[in-house]
């Protein structure tokens, strides 16, 4: 389309939390993921993104949270919308997230997933989900999966290009409300961001081929797992892929350790809980604050057993939330 002299979208993407874990790359520089990955969109954590194209900006601009933002990651992310729109004009984003940012709770991930609808929305394109998770992916891996709602897996592909890199819907958020806890151990960003952390693993981690070549074996089971609504193996599967990245994270030149003091604390309170009869499992992305996976109907009581954890600051309880969508 010709350049309009101004337009603008708005969308909301809620974060996602993994349930079998992505870490690592397949080579290449489309952001292509070595492991396929599963997650759970939460309705309670969420980026709202408005993206302005206007022709009276000479370079993009960005804000985060009422701050000036670096746009070092998300021009060449507009240039890719850009191009495919057939436009050159610079773009202000303005972002907003309710939850605390780059403290591993998926904020690149809604992040980059309500940027990609807003920038091509405001771009004058209508994009089928599955395109808006590839582009999204480019973003962030973890981005293309919150586009989706409730349950959605994201396949690693095989091709150079791509476009067999996307995340799929599994379950609708009301088809099965699990519900998971979230707590804060710490509200500072993290030392070391994902995409640095997961750079050349198969020469800095003896465990890293052990990782991909199980990756499929947990996919496989959790795909079973979550199509029988079997919640016992859901979280012992999620827990294992947890502890198995953690794993391999530990195994990295330079070691890397996420977790603090009150991380290890939630997690055995939620192995505790779970021996006296919750059904509650942890998962731990790449920061220190711990998320329990409760069974439908659990997340109060595991809250406040969180809560009086030493060195938990403060918990967030969610639902499974929707898809990504246009909000203005
Ligand atoms: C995940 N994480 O599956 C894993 C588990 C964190 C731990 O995806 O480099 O920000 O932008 O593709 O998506 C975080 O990594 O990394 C992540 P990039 P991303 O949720």
């Amino acid at each position: 389309m010709a350049d309009p002299i101004m337009s603008q979208a708005t969308a909301r993407a809620h974060s996602n939390i993994a349930l079998i874990k992505y870490w690592g790359k397949r080579a290449g520089p489309r952001n292509l993921p070595a492991v396929g990955s599963i997650s759970v969109t939460l309705d309670g954590l969420y980026t709202d993104t408005t993206v302005v194209f206007d022709r009276a900006l000479s370079s993009d601009t960005a804000e985060l949270d009422d701050k000036p933002a670096d746009t070092a990651r998300l021009t060449p992310f507009l240039d890719l919308v850009r191009a495919r729109a057939g436009i050159e004009t610079r773009a202000s984003i303005v972002s907003t997230n309710n939850f605390p940012t780059g403290a591993g709770l998926a904020s690149s991930a809604s992040g980059f997933a309500a940027l990609s609808l807003a920038a091509t929305r405001a771009a004058g394109l209508d994009l089928e989900p599955r395109e808006l998770s590839i582009l999204a992916r480019q973003g962030s891996g973890s981005a293309a999966r919150s586009i989706f709602g409730g349950f959605a897996e994201m396949h690693r592909g095989v091709l150079d290009d791509g476009s067999d890199a996307f995340a799929e819907p599994m379950l609708d958020a009301d088809d099965w409300p699990v519900e998971i806890v979230v707590a804060i151990t710490d509200r500072a960003t993290k030392s070391v961001n994902s995409s640095i952390g997961m750079m050349g693993l198969d020469e800095r981690s003896d465990y890293y081929q052990a990782w991909v070549d199980h990756a499929e074996t947990d996919l496989a089971s959790m795909r079973d797992a979550i199509a029988a609504r079997d919640f016992e193996t859901v979280g012992a599967l999620t827990e294992m892929s947890c502890l198995k990245l953690h794993g391999l994270m530990m195994s990295t030149r330079p070691g890397l350790i996420y977790w603090n003091p009150a991380t290890v604390a939630a997690m055995l309170a939620i192995r505790t809980l779970r021996d006296e009869g919750t059904p509650v499992y942890f998962t731990i992305d790449a920061g220190p604050q711990v998320k329990a996976l409760c069974a439908p109907g659990h997340g109060e009581s595991v809250a406040r057993a969180l809560e009086r954890v030493p060195g938990v600051l403060e918990t967030r309880r969610t639902a499974l939330g929707p898809a990504a969508s246009v909000i203005a």
